[in-house]
């Protein structure tokens, strides 16, 4: 492997309303596939905050469905630390649609504990500049810093 392969990436993950009750299952495979938790917060999406995260969203058909589902209840936000961890966070959580998942993706997190398209489990930004957007978005007043052999992130 090259240098680069070696260099810590970070990524943001949210547990969305119907799969925080098994938190400490997902916490478990963060794990075990290698993630190092960085931030995580138990909170609540605000209508304006959940219109502000999806953004990118805003008109398609599912928006609306998306944003009662996001604020019925409280997300554990997430960011995880590991070698190139946006392109693998998004491997582990599987295809968007839950159902599909479980054909293509029996073991990934929506194929385990999310119900449909709308209703998925889990969020993965889908590039770095996404990973770091969302992370601010849920952690603004972090202050950052540097550790060795991670990222800038942030200071506990
Ligand atoms: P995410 O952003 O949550 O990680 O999911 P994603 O990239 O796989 O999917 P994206 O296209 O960004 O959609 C964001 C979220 O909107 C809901 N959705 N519903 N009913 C539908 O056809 C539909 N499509 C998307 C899902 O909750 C999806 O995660
Ligand atoms: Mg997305």
């Amino acid at each position: 492997r090259n240098r680069l392969s070696l260099v810590k990436q970070r990524t943001f993950a949210m547990v969305k309303p119907d799969a925080v009750a098994h938190m400490g299952e997902i916490l478990k495979a963060i794990q075990d596939h290698g993630f190092t938790v960085s931030r995580m917060k138990l909170t609540r999406l605000s209508e304006e905050g959940a219109a502000g995260f999806y953004e990118e969203h805003k008109g398609k058909h599912f928006f609306d469905p998306l944003m009662q589902f996001v604020t019925s209840g409280p997300v554990l936000a997430l960011e995880l630390v590991a070698e190139n961890a946006v392109a693998r966070w998004r491997e582990l959580i599987g295809p968007t649609d839950s159902a599909k998942a479980r054909e293509a993706a029996p073991d990934s997190l929506r194929a385990r504990f999310g119900t449909n398209a709308t209703l998925n489990a889990v969020h993965g930004s889908d590039s770095a500049e996404a990973a770091a957007r969302e992370a601010a978005f849920f952690f603004p007043d972090s202050r950052s810093c540097r550790r060795p052999g991670l990222p800038t992130t942030a200071c506990f």
